[in-house]
């Protein structure tokens, strides 16, 4: 339905009557149901207007809104509802990123299907959103657990891994022994513990499925550079993730040859500093390094063998983290330091991760603060390399010096500045065929096989024969079975049914067994933004036309939560698909605005970390534990049910409307800002929008016959001063809604301006100008307030919705507290006037008349010979 032909005419409050009470409720009903009727949010597919893409990070339908949604939500409308009445064609969507386990956990416990309790919670989502009266299109809606939806994930995924860019590997992961399955990073607690089960959680190796993010590492890093519309915190959270590191890889002999191994065996380390190759006094390797049964020594057999199954229980926070003792064993082989022949024992450590760098490392105590407690634990000697002032203090009272400096004990390198000695020991390193220079990134793979039954099947076969074999694009999707015991142990869940199990091989047509496991969930929200622009699509996830017309996102917003995995893998998404020739852009969110917590007060009493519910406390100024009597810690903290500070959006809706919860979420912080929930100022935004309506109530003016305010005519002082106010709040509002949107002082300008109106005798202004006034106000207030802003246009006879009314636009002159006319002339004769500052003065009057419309039609862009300026009065320009 096309958008433009919605009509004021038979708009529904349109019955004559007029009720002086402002009751939000039946209004914002009878708006939304009218909105509906008409399709005004359908998105502008046909128009040339330029393209403004509006969205917010989707959410996970859990069943009920909370109030952290509805903030971010009605941020991105009220940007949206600005960006169409400046003009733009605007896309607006909602989705719902529907797999994952909160389902999968409900089902097993309510013996529910988990497909039928999402959609059930879907739908009641929806129901709550649209009494939010936010400017949607809902025809564009996706869940990613539909069919029609995760088809295009399936085929996205056969997309990357037709580029190898999706493989399989064994890779050592998070294992919770009790419930047999993998767990992501974020399901282990600090203890190592899995949260659902509190088993020990395991490392184990396991044949998974990965993303080959690491590819795009360099490009991923670079392109952050253009996200200037990104908060700074979220790009260098970006790049601290992705982690370049520039260095060294450096190859050292091993000295003697063991039982198991008699050929010559190299360690290969990666190190950022080079220039302390001297001071190296050993070498460790992760414990689970493939060297390492080849050269471990039978004494020492038995103590390797018992400290890799103590490592196997830490999980890498644990190993890296700086407060735990660094602990490891020798393994009994040697190595030779290439730089100066020295002997240096080969260890195994904790603090070596296998997954960085080469999973290996040289150990040089004076200058690492890990490698000089682990050689004072273990009685390793400390040689330092490089100097500088205090250096020698700090090393010996047990400070890794790890400044720049002079090299010493370094051989013919002493004397040389450290910050040269990296390239110089690299480079005499690389003639000698034992290093070469090596950048290395903190980013790893992307896991993204889960041992889930309510996610995305990875659509693949196994043959015995031809090995991963892609399901063809016509078979898609590769539908998720119902119907599965999830409460079953062992595996994947769909890895018992069998007869979906069991297929024969699409290549060779031999018996077969399908993937079982299923996607990361964050795959499937990694493109939905790309489905949006085109979600009807039958032949393809999206056209590339539909993409270049939308693409990228003008303004995403969403929780600072997001700022490393949704947003790091949805821009590797979008990069990769790009290489793939699907796609023309390179990076998927122009703007990102990162919205603040909502907080509530809490009441906790400080001895025992426990909170009581508002309900029990007496008397709030000084509250007291009901039972205990203890003083209680107030406090803001994020709103949340087991710390009883919870506001249910649905109760202030009901309560006070949608207008008013709007105007308050808006008001009460800057969007990126935490913002403190206050029963009071949501009365005080609920009485801002009375005291509208009593003004609108009163102003007995016709939109729909506005009057040109005439130059000629002679305005009052009150009218100027409206005026001004009007057009001060046009040039603020407008300029909070730019680059840094500011929506919360946006909202002290409409206040601002209803004073000023009110403060005038409406019935003395000049019709023209309380015209001018309430159109300019209530246009202002429609992305805002915009139930009510649509009933008072109506109400004033305004044409169309008030939705689809140009943004009010600043006339300069307006500003100007006292103005007087000026004539100008060009070579005597009168061609104009203009309406300038009283108290200009020659040289003001002289430079307003040559930018004024008369000079650029008259003297066609060449400057006048002479110019006369009776102050005041008028401007003569003599060509
Ligand atoms: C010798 C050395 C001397 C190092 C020195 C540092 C200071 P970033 O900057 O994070 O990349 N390293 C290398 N691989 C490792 C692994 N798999 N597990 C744990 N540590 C590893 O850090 C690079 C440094 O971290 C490398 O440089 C290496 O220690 C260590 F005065 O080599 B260095
Ligand atoms: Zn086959």
């Amino acid at each position: 339905m096309c958008a433009c032909s919605v009509n004021a005419a038979s708009s529904p409050s349109d019955n004559g009557a007029q009720p002086s009470r402002y009751e939000p409720t039946a209004l914002e009903g009878r708006w939304q149901s009218h909105w509906r009727s008409v399709g005004l949010d359908a998105t502008d597919e046909n128009s040339s207007k330029p393209a403004f893409y509006a969205l917010s990070m989707f959410p996970y339908p859990s069943g009920s809104l909370h109030m952290g949604h509805v903030r971010n939500y009605v941020i991105t409308d009220v940007i949206a509802r600005v960006q169409r009445m400046r003009g733009h064609a605007v896309l607006h969507p909602m989705g719902w990123d529907a797999f994952g386990l909160p389902a999968e956990n409900a089902a097993i416990e309510r013996n529910v299907d988990p497909g039928d309790w999402t959609d059930h919670n879907i739908s009641q989502m929806r129901a709550q959103l649209d009494k939010l009266g936010l400017s949607i299109d809902w025809d564009r809606e996706q869940a990613t657990c539909h069919g029609d939806y995760y088809r295009w994930t399936q085929w996205l995924f056969l997309e990357l891994f037709d580029g190898g860019l999706a493989y399989r590997k064994n890779a050592t992961v998070n294992w919770d022994p009790i419930d047999q399955t993998v767990l992501a990073n974020e399901q282990v607690d600090a203890d190592g513990r899995s949260w659902r089960s509190g088993a020990l959680v395991e490392q184990r190796q396991l044949n998974q499925w990965f993303l080959r993010i690491t590819d795009y590492a360099q490009a991923l890093l670079d392109d952050l550079d253009k996200l200037q519309g990104w908060p700074e915190r979220v790009r260098t959270m970006q790049a601290n993730w992705i982690g370049r590191s520039e260095g060294a890889e450096i190859t050292f002999q091993v000295k003697e040859s063991t039982d198991q191994t008699t050929t010559d065996q190299r360690i290969t380390v990666f190190t950022t500093r080079p220039d302390t190759l001297a001071g190296a006094s050993y070498v460790v390797l992760a414990p689970e390094h493939a060297l390492v049964d080849g050269l471990t020594t039978s004494e020492q057999a038995d103590a390797v063998r018992l400290f890799r199954q103590e490592v196997g229980r830490l999980s890498a926070i644990e190993r890296t983290s700086d407060d735990r003792p660094k602990r490891g064993v020798p393994i009994g082989t040697h190595v030779t330091n290439p730089l100066n022949g020295e002997t240096l024992p080969i260890w195994i450590a904790d603090y070596v991760l296998a997954e960085y760098g080469t999973g290996a490392v040289m150990g040089v105590p004076a200058h690492d603060q890990r490698d000089i407690q682990f050689a004072r634990t273990n009685a390793l000697p400390i040689q330092q390399v490089i100097d500088g002032d205090g250096a020698r203090e700090a090393i010996a009272n047990g400070n890794a010096w790890t400044e720049a400096g002079t090299l010493v004990n370094s051989g013919s390198f002493d004397g040389t500045p450290s910050t040269e000695a990296k390239a110089s020991i690299t480079e005499h390193g690389e003639s000698a065929g034992w290093a070469r220079s090596k950048v290395t990134y903190r980013l790893r793979d992307w896991l993204i096989s889960r041992q889930r039954y309510w996610g995305c099947p990875i659509p693949i076969v196994h043959c015995p024969d031809c090995g991963a074999v892609a399901v063809p694009r016509d078979q898609l999707p590769v539908e998720l079975p119902r119907g599965i015991d999830l409460s079953g142990k062992g595996g994947s869940p769909l890895g018992q049914k069998s007869d979906w199990v069991n297929v024969p091989c699409p290549n060779c047509g031999k018996p077969a067994k399908r993937e079982t496991d299923t996607m990361d969930t964050f795959m499937c929200s990694s493109w939905y933004y790309l489905r949006f622009a085109d979600p009807h699509n039958n032949a393809l996830p999206f056209s590339k036309e539909a993409i270049n017309r939308w693409l990228p996102v003008k303004q995403y917003v969403g929780g600072i939560e997001h700022a490393i995995l949704h947003l790091l893998y949805a821009r590797f998404f979008t990069k990769a698909l790009k290489d793939r020739g699907l796609i023309d852009v390179d990076e998927p969110f122009e703007q990102l605005l990162t919205q603040g917590m909502v907080q509530g007060v809490t009441y906790r009493n400080p001895e025992t970390g426990k909170y009581v519910a508002p309900v029990d406390v007496s008397d709030p100024e000084n509250p007291r534990d009901p039972s205990t009597g203890a003083p209680l810690d107030v406090l803001f903290e994020k709103m949340s049910k087991s710390k009883y500070n919870g506001v249910d959006p649905a109760a202030v809706i009901d309560r006070y409307g949608a207008d008013t919860a709007r105007m308050f979420i808006l008001f009460k912080a800057p969007p990126e800002k935490d913002l403190e929930w206050d029963d009071a100022d949501v009365e005080g935004q609920f009485r801002f929008l009375q005291r509208l309506w009593r003004l609108v109530d009163a102003a007995s003016v016709k939109l729909n016959t506005m009057d040109p305010i005439d130059r000629g005519v002679n305005l009052s002082d009150a009218d100027g001063g409206v005026r001004r106010a009007l057009h001060l709040a046009i040039e603020a509002i407008s300029e909070d809604l730019n680059g840094e949107i500011q929506l919360n002082t946006a909202i002290s300008e409409l206040m601002k301006l209803s004073n000023a109106i009110n403060a005038a005798d409406i019935h003395a202004l000049h019709p023209a100008v309380l015209q001018e006034a309430l159109s300019g106000l209530i246009r202002l207030l429609a992305p805002f307030a915009p139930h009510l802003a649509e009933e008072f246009w109506s109400r004033l006879g305004g044409t169309g919705s008030v939705h689809q009314q140009p943004w009010p636009e600043l006339d300069p002159t307006a500003l100007v507290l006292d103005s007087v006319e000026l004539v100008i002339q060009v070579k005597g004769k009168v061609r104009g006037k203009l309406q300038v500052p009283a108290n200009a003065d020659k040289t003001e009057l002289e430079q307003l008349a040559l930018a004024s419309d008369v000079a650029k039609k008259w003297l066609n862009g060449a400057a006048p010979k002479r110019v006369i300026v009776v102050p005041g009065k008028l401007v003569n320009l003599v060509p």
